[in-house]
């Protein structure tokens, strides 16, 4: 019975749709107290004593023995040789997937991230200067949620942002590394790496070891232990986002074969059993079909039991009126990922405003956006999309005002200023202002 998949049956007619849609939707962001209280001691000590800290958690945690913060550092070196070790076939894959993230990455930087100024009609200078941060921390998860393709959508969006230094941790319980994690990692241009990781290992880049440098922004996805202790350190350093469960809605109508969608819909489900794959179709017979081959391609995949559990606990074919009900509905949910399987996607598209990454027509898999077609996979979930954007080059640069008032400028402003700052009544504004002011 674990291996059959009944998403959740909706059609917007339904009264109580609107209720039980939400239902479905509902996911939690809270972590339980234990979890909480066991982070704060964790970054507390490693506030305190530093490399010591790091050390005895990582041994007990890891399961390791190493006898100083130094034995976790990897050396460019090993990162170059995990590439070189590497088979052929799954180098070229990598280095063309970092290549083209590569260029998406650039063309976002060309586009919204450079300084720009002009000069009004005193002559007076405004502009903002953009500048990089100098170093980040990129965490990336061990064991099975270890994925080299987020090591490059993490690192790449930095350094193309000329980020100084990238500081990589990853967990490697029982010693045991990830090659092709390694491997992104040199691809990617990561400066520095250790294998460290959890709560400890977020304290480390917050606050700076012996040993770990102190970064100015922490990013990368994690466990609850990762995304608590990201959530505590926020304020001394920058932080990316806290992600939810991977989500997927496809709008469909009728035009794309039901196995592309069933299989997409499978494949954010793989992720994890409270992953979200949601259908949205008007078509009725079309909807079926999509049910048909998820039951026969069900127990084809090796992770069917995560992808049943996913799509019967949380999942939803949602039968609707027309496409622009469909569009409204999809507008209500905000998913991460959103494809539009229409012979049609243009015309769906303007209708359609929130949303992490939108991939449109019939041969956008969504699984290629989470490898190589260039644009982030780093996106945001459980709604966020209605006001916050996938991972960037912006999120790893900062802007500065830049102001040269000239000297008829400061004629024009001081009159202001200085009228502005005795209403709020600070004479040291308005006399800075006037004194500046030509007799
Ligand atoms: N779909 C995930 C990213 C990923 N998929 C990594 C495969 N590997 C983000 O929602
Ligand atoms: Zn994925």
């Amino acid at each position: 019975m674990t291996n059959v998949a009944r998403p959740l049956r909706l059609a917007t007619r339904d009264a109580g749709f609107d209720a039980a849609l939400k239902a479905r939707l509902h996911w939690s962001a809270d972590t339980d107290a234990g979890i909480e209280q066991a982070v704060a001691g964790i970054l507390a000590d490693v506030q305190q004593r530093g490399d010591a800290a790091v050390l005895e958690y990582t041994n007990r945690f890891d399961g390791t023995a190493a006898k100083s913060v130094q034995d976790f550092l990897l050396r460019p070196a090993e990162l170059k040789a995990a590439f070189e070790g590497l088979p052929a076939k799954q180098r070229d894959a990598l280095e063309s997937a970092a290549q083209r993230v590569r260029a998406y990455h650039e063309a976002q930087k060309r586009a919204s991230g450079e300084s720009w100024s002009y000069r009004d009609a005193d002559g007076t200078l405004l502009g903002q200067k953009v500048t990089p941060l100098d170093r980040v921390g990129i965490y990336v998860p061990g064991g099975k949620a270890a994925y080299p393709s987020s090591v490059l959508m993490n690192a790449i969006p930095a350094q193309v942002a000329g980020v100084g230094e990238i500081v990589m941790v990853v967990p490697t319980p029982r010693g045991e590394k990830n090659p092709l994690v390694l491997a992104a990692a040199y691809v990617a241009g990561v400066t520095r790496a250790f294998t460290i990781g959890g709560a400890q290992a977020v304290g480390a880049l917050a606050y700076g070891t012996e040993t770990v440098p102190r970064v100015d922004k922490i990013t990368g996805p994690g466990n609850a232990y990762v995304a608590s202790a990201k959530r505590r350190v926020f304020g001394q350093v920058g932080i990316d986002m806290i992600a939810g469960p991977s989500e997927i809605l496809v709008l469909a109508d009728g035009s794309t074969p039901a196995d592309w969608v069933a299989m997409d819909l499978f494949s954010q489900a793989e992720h994890d059993e409270l992953a979200q794959s949601i259908l949205l179709c008007p078509d009725a017979a079309y909807i079926e079909q999509v049910q048909a081959a998820i039951d026969r391609m069900l127990p084809e995949m090796p992770r069917a039991e995560i992808i049943a559990k996913s799509l019967t606990g949380r999942g939803a074919l949602i039968h609707t009126r027309d496409l622009e009900e469909a569009c409204e509905i999809s507008n209500r949910i905000a998913p991460e990922h959103l494809e539009i399987a229409s012979h049609e996607p243009h015309r769906w598209e303007p209708l359609l405003r929130h949303a992490g990454a939108i991939f449109l027509g019939a041969y956008t898999s969504e699984s290629l956006g989470d490898y190589c077609a260039g644009p982030n996979h780093v996106l945001p979930t459980s709604t966020t999309a209605r006001f916050s954007s996938p991972l960037g080059v912006y999120d790893f640069q900062k802007r500065s005002s830049l102001i040269e008032v000239s000297e008829a400028g400061a004629q024009t402003l001081g009159t202001i200023a200085a009228e502005l700052a005795y209403g709020e009544g600070l004479q040291a504004h308005a006399r800075a202002a006037e004194l500046r002011l030509k007799r």
